[in-house]
């Protein structure tokens, strides 16, 4: 089959890349030409390893091509990004504009689906309203919406092992975008209707979003009665019908913090709930800055704070929405100088220090935000010789507290009261402690 794919970001394009490697004919187009140019001199804008040898191995079996235009198919596969506009509702411009540039090109019968998170309804609205507009009946093609499900970090995996949910705008519509993903999918498909299909994976990320809430709210009322917030969530989690996440220094990345307001844009009286849940996540960074305040009161002298880790959560590269990002904005304001290193993350809204030691030397106190693999092996006794203090304030129960605790370090733990390094505060649970669940 000839299938068109449209938006080569991260999941376009391995998306594209997997059904040329089960056979089809693909051609991926970007409006974005620096993206066109990066694929063609061998991907060189894919960080994911997995995904890059996957899309290089397509491009190679000469299955999946780059396009510089919209090429007619039997499919087209809309994979477009749809951000929150400035005013905090969907942007949904990209969705519609590649609706329209398909319909230049689409024949009868010619399958559409849409891939990109949408508010439910958009296939109704968006993508039927733009057909009409370029003067295409949208009885005339196979409408369909099946939401990616894949979790940054695991794409590969997750796109052949992940079940999938197949809306469609007729039963015919959903039977020929199954078809088309049992290609390469490895997993049951659940048919169902177009809306039904976009509320559920908006479902999906709202229920991540409210969950972790409850665990920021656990964190932060643990560290008020002096209860290892940590210890109380992995007993909690010891019941076979619990599953609390884990607390943090926030909710980052470009699906998690966006598409919960997709539900409440559709109606705000009804999405109390989801609503507070936002605004808990959303004022981590506050937390932890005012943890970090009274730990280094910022003086005329000037405190340093070294950050560490600037995406958006551990050993990926992407800082859409990185918790980072607010937590330094604010400590800048408060007047501290402020230093971010992150060994994985590809691009930052102000640069990074080029090494660990440079974000080090002369800090008043690190402060661990991304769990990155990198940052547990770091060496305390050699931190301490860069910094001026010895205070390590640590928002995702990363580091190990004897070991820093060792080194002369006070360990400071987000949903725990207390240094933690100096052993001085044995933890509220130390009889019979277990080692944390760490749910992912
Ligand atoms: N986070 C916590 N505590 C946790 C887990 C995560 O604070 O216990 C934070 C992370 O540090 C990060 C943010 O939440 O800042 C989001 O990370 P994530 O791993 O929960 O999710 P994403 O955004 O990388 O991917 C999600 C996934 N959705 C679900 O698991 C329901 C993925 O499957 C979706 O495909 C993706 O959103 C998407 O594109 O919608």
């Amino acid at each position: 089959m000839k299938v068109t794919v449209l938006g080569l970001g991260y999941i376009g394009l391995p998306t594209a890349a997997m059904l040329a490697l089960s056979g089809h004919e693909v051609s991926g187009y970007d409006v974005n030409p620096k993206v066109r140019d990066a694929l063609r001199r061998g991907a060189e804008n894919v960080g994911e390893a997995e995904v890059k040898h996957l899309v290089l191995e397509a491009m190679m079996s000469g299955k999946l091509r780059v396009a510089d235009v919209i090429d007619p198919a039997d499919a087209f596969v809309i994979c477009v990004p749809t951000p929150n506009a400035p005013d905090g509702r969907p942007n949904l411009a990209y969705v519609h504009d590649a609706t329209n540039a398909i319909a230049a090109v689409a024949r009868p019968g010619a399958l559409l689906i849409l891939e990109s998170t949408v508010p439910p309804g958009t296939v109704e609205r968006v993508v039927v309203g733009a057909l009409r507009e370029a003067g295409v009946d949208p009885d005339s093609l196979m409408l369909a919406h099946c939401p990616e499900r894949v979790i940054p970090g695991a794409i590969v995996r997750e796109l052949k092992s992940n079940s999938r949910i197949i809306g469609g705008r007729t039963p015919e519509a959903a039977e020929r975008a199954k078809e088309l993903y049992a290609s390469f999918v490895d997993a049951e498909m659940f048919v169902t209707g177009c809306t039904t299909a976009e509320l559920v994976k908006v479902i999906e990320n709202t229920f991540r979003d409210v969950n972790i809430a409850l665990a920021n709210e656990l964190a932060l009322l643990c560290e008020e009665l002096d209860v290892d917030a940590w210890e109380a969530i992995a007993l909690a989690n010891k019941h076979p019908r619990v599953n609390i996440l884990n607390p943090g220094p926030g909710v980052g990345g470009h699906c998690i913090p966006i598409d919960p307001h997709f539900l409440a844009d559709a109606n705000p009286f009804l999405t109390e709930l989801i609503q507070t849940a936002r605004r808990v996540n959303a004022r981590m960074p506050n937390h932890v800055v005012r943890r970090i305040r009274e730990l280094v009161p910022a003086s005329s002298q000037g405190r340093k704070i070294a950050l560490l880790g600037a995406s958006y959560k551990a050993n990926v590269d992407d800082s859409r929405e990185s918790p980072t990002e607010k937590i330094d904005e604010l400590l800048r304001e408060h007047g501290y100088i402020t230093a971010i290193y992150d060994p994985v993350a590809a691009g930052f809204s102000r640069p990074l220090a080029a090494t660990l030691d440079e974000a080090l030397e002369g800090a008043d106190a690190l402060l661990l935000v991304v769990d990155h693999d990198a940052f547990k092996t770091i060496d305390p006794a050699s931190a301490a010789r860069k910094m001026r203090g010895r205070i390590a304030v640590d928002a995702r129960n990363a580091l190990d507290p004897a070991s820093w605790g060792a080194a002369g370090f006070e360990v400071h733990t987000l949903g725990r009261r207390g240094d933690r390094g100096s052993g001085k505060e044995a933890p509220s649970g130390a009889v019979g402690m277990v080692a944390p669940a760490m749910p992912s």
